[in-house]
């Protein structure tokens, strides 16, 4: 856990400044969405100019949270002297905002990623911190601001998602204290699940589909893999955005322990999803090639056709598991 101390630095950076830009990392999740909105709301609040800023437009199940609406692309920022980073493993997360990054004259980064490599003037890391989210939390409780119903959404909306829902094991105590006083403080907890969890369309349960029907088993079922290619995610009719979840429809099954799911993304370039269940640590095989992520959920990239990258995707696994 995060000392005390550090979260004070951060709140004397923030009282001391003025003129911020928020980063959430490229490809948004709802933690660092979430927890973007939320800051941005929390600087609002305490009278500070600000914006949030993301290399990509958010996914359109976050479009209803609170200030989304607000969020730029880089080219539309101002870009303010003091950036914060939020939710973003490494600099290459910035995607296009680097420059507003690069460009700043103090930089703070507030994570919980285990391979977060310090890479601002200022770090405050915690992966003991179930999302991001956390954090923001305890950065509104050492500023005393009364916190309100959007921001409660935008950090319940944070925490969600990175527990799967309050589910997965790096969900702890201190998680759901802090999601009781959201709920307390007026978050939309049954509103956030319906629409996060509980709203699909036809067209993604054709992709599910089609996913589920290229699954293979190997290891006595202990490695489950999948694949989707530019053709059949076109074929159900599905948005790309969609694609999320398809591993973890591998993973639930009873045998495996590490689900992998292989997307292409363009012309061979293959984006790699990895989940484990119990003991594997997946993040090291991310790693490995060159990206990122926790021990039971992490991705990387890959180039060559999708024969080879399944083999090699099959083989560190199996590794893995020895
Ligand atoms: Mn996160």
């Amino acid at each position: 856990m995060l000392q005390q101390r550090e979260i004070d630095d951060l709140c004397a950076f923030i009282k001391a400044r003025d003129g911020f830009t928020i980063i959430a990392h490229m490809s948004p999740d709802g933690d660092t969405l979430g927890s973007s909105l939320a800051l941005l709301w929390l600087l609002r609040k305490l009278g500070k100019q600000a914006e949030a800023v993301c290399a990509d437009p958010a996914p359109s199940m976050y479009a209803f949270l609170p200030l989304a609406g607000e969020v730029l692309l880089p080219s539309k920022a101002a870009g303010y002297e003091n950036v914060i980073a939020v939710d973003c493993a490494d600099k290459a997360r910035l995607g296009k905002a680097v420059d507003l990054f690069e460009a700043a004259t103090a930089t703070y980064n507030i994570d919980h990623h285990p391979t977060n490599d310090a890479y601002a003037r200022h770090n405050a890391v915690d992966p003991s911190a179930a999302a991001t989210g956390e954090l923001i939390y305890r950065l509104a409780q050492s500023l005393c601001v009364q916190i309100e119903a959007d921001f409660a959404s935008c950090l319940y909306a944070a925490l969600m998602t990175d527990t799967g829902n309050f589910a997965y094991s790096n969900t702890t105590g201190e998680t759901m204290r802090i999601a009781g006083d959201l709920l307390d403080a007026g978050a939309d907890g049954y509103g956030l699940n319906l629409r996060i969890y509980r709203s699909t369309s036809l067209e993604r349960l054709r992709l599910l589909q089609l996913a589920i029907a290229n699954i293979r088993l190997y290891r006595e079922g202990a490695v489950g893999i999948t694949s989707l290619s530019r053709a059949e995610i076109e074929e159900s009719g599905a948005h790309d955005e969609d694609t999320e979840g398809v591993v973890d429809c591998v993973r639930d099954i009873e045998s495996v322990e590490i689900a992998i799911f292989i997307k292409e993304n363009g012309s061979n370039g293959w984006k790699i999803s990895l989940r484990s269940k119990l003991m594997a640590d997946v993040g090291a095989i991310a790693a490995q090639m060159g990206g990122g992520g926790h021990a039971r959920a992490a991705g990387y990239s890959a180039r060559g056709d999708l024969i080879a990258v399944w083999a090699d995707a099959l083989r560190r696994a199996e590794e893995a598991l020895a």
